[in-house]
């Protein structure tokens, strides 16, 4: 066997669902151009670190000095279980990603005993850097040169086979590795099946996913909700309708989604009872208790008085 097939092994026992790996090869110019553009018109919003460290985050040399090769690894996050009951009055949506201990940390830890196993086997003293989310990294684009799926119209990367709910995460390092294939071939694809559909364009509830295919993050729900902490503008305020943190509507109308099997780690912890919050028990949070109820999850990193900031605009919109 490989290097490859053992890291890949290894990868999959340790609780990932796939792994592919590629160069540490710029990405393409046309993802390139593509970032660009996409900064250039405004539509990172105020996501001010999407313009820094742009060299850094279409070339992976640049993260790590002398990388050969990117082990990009995918984590299934579609619940086993959605919400039974139809959502009330006075309660908040949280979206899946959310609803599981923090994924970055989660990954994270999983990646360093990769990187661990990797290193006790390759010999001399290959250098590795672990991204997940946070480092200026075209995670995307990346993933889809390592074969594990595309990028559909909604902008997620998807796998045909567990659908568009899975996080990346990638280990960078010097270590020269046979890169996987590239899947899918063009006819009978998904990305084919994706050509002949726009569910998530209409699905979309204020406009962000363009019918042109341009995403704007200054309209995107998530980014509302999670990344901006001024004031939301009345007319997009009223969009976000009872979602509390985060959105999944571009996701959920995906029919590659229907499909996709459950996420399969259970140590991967998933709490379902943070799929809806009581908006006004919310309201009630002391730092605290905000700790003690979120200190595992993404949504303690929002920090409270923004969580309360949209509990009172979702409050807003139930009495309207
Ligand atoms: C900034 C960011 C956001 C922003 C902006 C989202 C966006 N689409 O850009 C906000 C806060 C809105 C956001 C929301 C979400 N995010 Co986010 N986010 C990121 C982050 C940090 C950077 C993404 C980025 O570079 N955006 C800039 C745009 C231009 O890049 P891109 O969408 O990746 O597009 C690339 C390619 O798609 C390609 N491309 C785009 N259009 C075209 C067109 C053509 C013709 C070509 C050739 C190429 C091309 O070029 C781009 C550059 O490589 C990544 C982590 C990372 N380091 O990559 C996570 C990441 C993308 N987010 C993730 C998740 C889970 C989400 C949410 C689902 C969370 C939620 N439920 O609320 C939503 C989904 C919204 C959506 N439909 O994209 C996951 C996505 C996993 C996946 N399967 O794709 C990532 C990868 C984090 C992770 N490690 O798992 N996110
Ligand atoms: S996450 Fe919500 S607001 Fe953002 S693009 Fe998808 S559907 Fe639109
Ligand atoms: S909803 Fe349709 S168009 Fe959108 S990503 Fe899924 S398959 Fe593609």
């Amino acid at each position: 066997m490989s290097l490859t097939d053992d890291i890949k092994h290894k990868a999959l026992y340790l609780g990932f669902d796939l792994v592919g790996v590629t160069d540490a090869s710029p990405i393409s110019p046309q993802h390139v151009e593509s970032l660009a553009k996409w900064l250039k018109a405004g539509f990172a919003g105020r996501m001010d670190y999407m313009h820094r460290n742009f060299e850094k985050r279409i070339d992976p040399a640049k993260l790590l000095p002398n990388a050969q090769s990117v082990i990009v690894v995918v984590l299934n996050y579609k619940p086993v279980r959605h919400p039974s009951s139809p959502i009330d009055t006075g309660q908040g949506k949280v979206a899946a990603f959310a609803q599981y201990e923090d994924y970055h940390a989660f990954i994270k830890k999983l990646l360093r005993q990769l990187a661990g196993f990797i290193g006790s086997i390759a010999g001399p003293s290959p250098r590795f850097k672990i991204c997940v989310d946070s480092a200026p990294l075209a995670e995307r684009a990346l993933a889809a040169r390592a074969g594990l799926g595309f990028i559909a119209k909604n902008h997620m990367l998807i796998n045909p086979a567990l659908g568009p709910q899975i996080f990346l995460g990638e280990i960078l390092t010097t270590l020269k590795l046979q890169p996987t294939e590239q899947i899918l071939p063009p006819s009978e694809s998904a990305e084919g099946k994706c050509s002949a559909c726009n569910k998530c364009i209409d699905a979309c509830p204020t406009g962000a996913l363009m019918p042109d295919g341009r995403f704007d993050a200054g309209k995107c729900i998530s980014y509302l909700t999670i990344e901006y902490k001024g004031s939301i503008p009345p007319d997009l305020a009223e969009k976000i309708a009872d979602r509390l943190f985060g959105c999944d509507e571009c996701v959920l109308a995906c029919p590659l989604l229907q499909s996709a099997p459950p996420c399969k780690n259970k140590q991967f912890k998933f709490h379902p009872d943070r799929a809806r919050l009581d908006l006004h028990d919310v309201l009630n949070l002391t730092a605290d208790s905000f700790d003690a109820a979120f200190g595992d999850s993404v949504i303690k990193r929002l920090g409270l008085e923004t969580l309360k900031r949209n509990a009172n605009i979702c409050l807003a919109n139930a009495y309207h």
